[in-house]
């Protein structure tokens, strides 16, 4: 493994790269594979592909277990779920939400012509700040819409009080939170319904996929009917729907991948902790903790880069993608300042100081189960030697060539 003990040893600085493979934030975990494959050759012979299948219900019957809840209702992907759920709910007019969320959050309301508010988030936790929440109700809200951002719960005590004065439902975005609780409880079972992502870049995927928890039984019923364009019976369309089912060979993924979910915790578990234990030595730039009181799963190693620090955010990310550690900067800029949202509110940034702060200063790392032995050291070495002010500056990086996020 690379040493970079001095600034020539960097590879923005000439130097050889660390790795000659990138090394993503978001490479997939992969459990079993012979149960994967065996599943596959199973559905092959019974030419079900989709359509409520039985892996699709039998997916659906063990992350409910799992996380507690009553229904699970699989689909297509978090951001079509999101959608649905919004649907169901029967939101309209406006529904708050954080700026400092992957865009889909915004957008699934959006394309449903809700209104999506950015309200501003605490800066210790990244998501949403419920005296925030209280400042952009106004008579057209008719729900808020929050983000268990990395995985970590938001504050479901206080926006539970505030709906309830105000009259709004309350549902979460939980993409990044699969297999994590909030004060104890499986998240999953807070507002209600919660919406998890199963993209191949999360923590635990079916390739594509997503799904509602929800603990309300018409709620689940309404929301199976509209993921299958609305259908009850072969000729019997009872509502408005769309095509948003899970298809089996995603549902195949999701099981070969559930069993192994605990073992995916592990590793994510040790990395986590050497980054903790590398970090702790770097001044200026620190390590978001997870709370050890909670179950987490500790997929998202979220560093943040302090205004002392002898570096800027971009000069790390940039050092180390010149290493081929395609370290991220998610959610920079922030949803208000994308340019369907920046049209929309010219002016929110007034309102969002702590979301422009954090988005200008959070790196995301590699985490995972395919994360190459010595990384955590590599990226620990390159950020002390670029903290130092040992690289060469650079204006603009990019993320396989492409720039991530807008200038706005
Ligand atoms: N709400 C929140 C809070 C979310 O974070 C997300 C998704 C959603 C809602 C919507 O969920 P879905 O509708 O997607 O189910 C990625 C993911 O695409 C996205 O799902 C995720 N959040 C977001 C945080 O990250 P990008 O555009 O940053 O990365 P992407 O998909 O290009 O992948 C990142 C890297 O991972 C790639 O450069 C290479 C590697 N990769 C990716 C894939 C797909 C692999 O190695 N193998 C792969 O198969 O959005």
């Amino acid at each position: 493994m690379k040493k970079i003990r001095h600034p020539r040893d960097l590879a923005i600085n000439g130097a050889a790269p660390a790795f000659e493979q990138p090394v993503h934030v978001g490479r997939p975990n992969i459990g079993d594979e012979c149960g994967f494959v065996r599943r596959i050759r199973e559905m092959l012979d019974r030419r079900w592909l989709s359509n409520d299948g039985p892996f699709v219900r039998e997916l659906e019957q063990r992350i409910a277990a799992r996380l507690e809840v009553r229904h699970c209702v699989a689909m297509c992907n978090a951001t079509v779920a999101l959608q649905i759920a919004a649907r169901a709910l029967g939101l309209s007019g406006e529904v708050i939400t954080p700026s400092y969320t992957f865009v889909a959050t915004a957008h699934a309301l959006y394309w449903q012509g809700i209104t999506p508010v950015f309200a501003d988030i605490d800066p210790g936790t990244h998501n949403l700040d419920p005296a925030a929440v209280r400042r952009m109700i106004t008579p057209k809200t008719t729900g808020i819409l929050a983000v268990h951002l990395w995985g970590r719960g938001a504050p479901d005590d206080a926006l539970r009080q505030i709906a309830e004065e105000h009259g709004l439902k309350l549902f979460y975005d939980a993409a990044h939170a699969f297999d994590c609780s909030l004060r104890g409880r499986r998240i999953g079972q807070f507002g209600s319904c919660e919406i998890f992502s199963f993209h191949a870049t999360k923590f635990f995927n079916t390739l594509e996929g997503g799904a509602v928890l929800t603990n309300d039984d018409d709620l689940a019923e309404t929301m199976r009917l509209m993921r299958n364009f609305g259908f009850a019976g072969y000729d019997d369309v009872v509502r408005l729907g769309t095509n948003a089912k899970m298809v089996e060979a995603s549902a195949a993924m999701g099981l070969a991948n559930l069993e192994c979910v605990d073992s995916f915790i592990e590793c994510n578990r040790r990395n986590y902790e050497k980054y903790r234990e590398a970090f702790a030595q770097i001044d200026g730039v620190a390590l978001l903790p997870f709370d050890e009181s909670e179950r987490n799963n500790f997929q998202y190693i979220v560093v943040e880069v302090a205004e002392q620090c002898g570096a800027s955010r971009d000069d790390i990310v940039a050092a180390l993608h010149a290493e081929n550690i395609l370290a991220r900067r998610y959610f920079w800029p922030g949803c208000h300042r994308m340019r369907p949202y920046r049209d929309l509110f010219p002016r929110a940034g007034l309102l969002l100081p702590n979301t422009a702060r954090v988005a200008e200063r959070v790196i995301v790392l590699p985490n995972g189960t395919t994360l190459p032995d010595g990384v955590v050291d590599v990226i620990a070495d390159v950020v002390i030697q670029v903290a130092r002010g040992g690289h060469i500056r650079v204006e603009t990086p990019l993320t396989n060539g492409r720039r991530e996020g807008t200038d706005g």
